[in-house]
């Protein structure tokens, strides 16, 4: 039980401190274990053999003994806590053993592990045959007693139905760390509890949509083969009777439905890094679509399309794409979108792949003009105009002025560019609306919604050797849902303990609220100066950078670096970022006469998707992105959250490999250490006097019950000799450590069954 491992006396309380005091009571210790940092950095279990000074000698499991300063080495937990299943239940907190701990379990396959309130999920890399009616009723029915994904979930559905609080799911991690899945499993483990009994509809229709907005919206990355390129909420709607009635989805913009998709990665259509590929969706339309759909639409082999040979990557091992086709076909029929609409999807997008091959060339007046070729005339078809109005609107700007219209060559650079912008803008737009309709079919029953679960899958925060203008955004987002973490799991609890008038040694944790504030300060943060530099004329990413340089300067959380890089201090570390495209993306202005042009055209969608664009305020990327994520966060605050944080053990993507410091980093990020820190020190059961007395005031002996809740508490925690150390008594609330509320259910249990035995007794005499 944890309270074992709280209990012991050799715990010095200090956690993950490496060069901390936890070592410094053992050293003199003979024949201790202890974990002995080794020459890389690693840490191995050794035995202390004697001790001279501050140095010791340790014999190691291969037979070596080493000779190391007491500094390198920390006690390890006795046999009995090496494998347990929560963190919070190790005698000894510190990094070798939490990831020993975690490396044991994954070891057998057992990847899931708490941390307190937070489950951590390392990905496996492999089917571990875990999931499915066998576990969902396992876990449902409570005979399942180890952590998985399911019983985070049942616990916010109980929680639900109990308290009638909306509830969330916040699923963060790495790129690769398995949050689409882990999204996947926690709504399939929904649609079990909430399909009503045996009815796999609604399963089903969760597993058609997540196969839409995957081929739609995920990529192969260097990190990840199935790479989600935008962020979602899932809200799941239930009636009062637990049902699901409905679900919505938000992409990262958790957009009004009319407005563009920001922040899902455009840029990916038209741009590759080796090894990457573009949107699956593009090459299954090529390896699966049928003779005849391939003949209306002109369609190619992935290998003749400019914008998906860049990379040199145009398959995944494992992965086929003619049979996914297939299966995104019968997606689309399922949420009923129609064979007409499905048509000019996929019209769409090979007017986006033509429009990746058209060329420019210099004409006899030194002008840019497009070559006439099979490119230009498929895109120009593909779209329902004319070839001639297509070479225009890429070749020539057209400005109102007044009531003429002024025309103005472009350069070779400038109709590249044009031509990149149509073709992501109406990519993006597609994704938008294919959202519009998947919620639409979704939302069917939302009429009779009672309460919901959001399960958010957020891109994790990343680090790249170069990082632009989308890790930027990633990362300041990262930066809010942390904070928002933050607060629920410390901030909040602390307040509460203080209110309550406990005395209550606070745990530090990592506050990051001044990494916010350069965000988001006006007029000098961030994303302020970068609104302020895109509206300035004559200005460069490099202006820019000095801009930034300027203002920012002494501030904790900002670097300036040479040229137009500068550093952010992150909670989850130091991130370089390349000021490269940020002013031009932040403007994100698709020119009013591209807007004109795709209104003219015949394929049905463009039309609309330029009205779309038209009615969305006009505001920079900047200033959408941070209204849209205070209103995913505002949306998250009225939730009770629960946590799982997943992790990549390693980035090849390969079962079997765990990659300690690669773990470690992940852990610091996510705030581990304090979670348990802080959860071990506190009292994670609390419950109203009123609550805990209703509960268990008919455990008392009738003659000594007062009325008052809270005589009733104490009463109930000393006939039951819960240990004083165990619990605490505020104003309103009691508190108990962890284990205790178990220890009491139990003989709540053992107590109700002997009254129920002696009822049936009693019965039995009456008849
Ligand atoms: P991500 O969502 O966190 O990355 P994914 O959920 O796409 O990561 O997981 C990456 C891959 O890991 C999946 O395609 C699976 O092959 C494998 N995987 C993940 N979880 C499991 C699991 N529970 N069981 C078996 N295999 C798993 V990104 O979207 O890149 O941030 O932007
Ligand atoms: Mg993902």
């Amino acid at each position: 039980s944890p309270y074992v491992a709280l209990s012991s006396s050799d715990s010095s309380g200090k956690v993950w401190e490496l060069d901390g005091d936890d070592s410094i009571s053992y050293f003199s210790k003979k024949k201790l274990r202890v974990w002995c940092r080794q020459p890389r950095g690693q840490w191995e279990l050794g035995m202390v053999q004697s001790t001279s000074g501050e140095e010791a000698f340790v014999s190691l499991s291969n037979g070596n003994v080493m000779k190391v300063d007491r500094s390198e080495i920390l006690p390890a937990n006795p046999d009995v806590l090496e494998d347990v299943d929560d963190l919070i239940k190790l005698g000894y907190l510190n990094e070798p053993s939490v990831l020993h701990n975690l490396k044991l379990r994954y070891s057998q396959g057992m990847i899931y592990s708490k941390a307190g309130p937070v489950l951590i999920a390392l990905n496996p890399f492999k089917d571990l045959q875990m999931y499915g009616n066998k576990y969902v009723s396992a876990c449902s029915q409570r005979t399942m007693n180890s952590p998985h994904v399911y019983a985070t979930v049942d616990a916010a559905y109980n929680k639900m139905m109990r308290d009638e609080v909306n509830q969330s799911i916040i699923i963060s991690g790495e790129s690769g760390s398995g949050k689409t899945e882990t999204a996947k499993i926690a709504m399939q483990y929904l649609a079990a509890l909430g399909g009503g009994g045996g009815n796999c509809a609604i399963e089903n229709e969760f597993l058609q949509i997540n196969r839409i907005l995957e081929a739609f919206g995920n990529a192969k990355t260097a990190r990840n083969n199935n790479s989600s390129r935008f962020g979602k909420l899932i809200e799941i709607y239930f009636g009062c009777t637990g049902k699901i009635c409905g679900a919505k989805i938000q992409t990262c913009l958790f957009s009004l439905t009319s407005e563009i998709t920001m922040l899902f990665e455009q840029s990916r259509v038209v741009q590759l890094a080796r090894d990457e590929r573009s949107y699956h969706i593009f090459y299954q339309l090529c390896a699966g679509s049928s003779s005849d759909l391939k003949e209306k639409l002109n369609l190619r082999a992935v290998s003749e399309y400019k914008y998906l040979v860049q990379s040199d990557c145009m398959s995944i091992d494992g992965v086929d794409d003619a049979k996914n086709f297939d299966q995104l076909m019968e997606a689309l029929d399922a949420v009923q979108i129609y064979k007409e609409d499905q048509e000019l999807i996929f019209k769409i997008l090979a007017a986006i792949l033509w429009l990746g091959n058209i060329s420019f060339q210099v004409d006899r007046d030194n002008q840019i003009e497009v070559v006439d070729d099979e490119a230009v005339n498929s895109a120009a078809q593909l779209m329902g105009c004319s070839s001639q109005d297509l070479m225009t609107a890429l070749c020539t700007h057209k400005i109102q002025a007044d009531e003429d219209t002024i025309e103005k060559k472009l350069t070779l650079k400038q109709a590249i560019e044009r031509r990149d912008a149509i073709a992501k803008f109406i990519y993006a737009s597609l994704f938008n609306w294919l959202l519009d309709q998947v919620n639409k079919s979704l939302e069917a029953g939302k009429k009779c919604t009672w309460k919901s679960i959001s399960i958010l899958d957020f891109y994790g925060f990343q680090t790249f050797q170069k990082n632009g203008f989308e890790q930027f955004y990633i990362n300041y987002a990262n930066e809010r849902i942390q904070q928002h973490y933050n607060r629920h799991l410390f901030k909040l609890e602390q307040e509460d303990y203080e209110l309550d008038g406990i005395d209550w040694t606070k745990v530090d944790f990592e506050d990051n609220q001044g990494c916010l504030d350069l965000f988001e300060k006006k007029p000098q943060g961030l994303l302020s100066l970068l609104d302020e530099e895109s509206n300035l004329p004559n200005v460069s990413d490099l202006t820019f950078a000095n801009k930034l340089k300027h203002h920012l300067h002494p501030n904790p959380c900002f670097k300036g670096e040479r040229g137009r890089a500068f550093r952010v201090r992150h909670y989850a570390g130091e991130v370089l970022y390349d000021t490269n495209e940020f002013l031009e993306k932040n403007r994100d202005t698709m020119s009013s006469d591209c807007i004109q042009f795709l209104l003219s055209c015949n394929c049905e969608l463009l039309p609309l998707f330029s009205k779309m664009f038209n009615q969305s305020q006009k505001q920079s990327v900047a200033t959408k992105f941070k209204v849209q994520l205070f209103k995913l966060l505002h949306q998250l605050e009225s939730t009770m959250p629960h946590f799982i944080r997943c992790i990549a053990p390693n980035t090849k993507q390969l079962p079997g490999i765990y990659d300690e410091s690669l773990v470690l980093h992940q852990l610091r990020c996510c705030g581990v250490p304090e979670i348990v820190r802080l959860s071990r020190a506190g009292y994670p059961t609390r419950m109203t006097h009123q609550e805990f007395s209703r509960r268990y005031v008919f455990m008392l002996s009738e003659a000594n019950v007062s009325h008052d809740p809270l005589s009733i508490s104490v009463a109930v925690l000393q006939k039951f000799n819960i240990p004083s150390e165990m619990y605490h008594v505020g104003y309103t609330k009691l508190y108990l450590r962890a284990g205790q509320i178990d220890a009491l259910e139990n003989m709540r249990k053992q107590i109700l069954q002997g009254i129920v035995g002696i009822q049936k007794c009693f019965r039995g005499h009456q008849v």
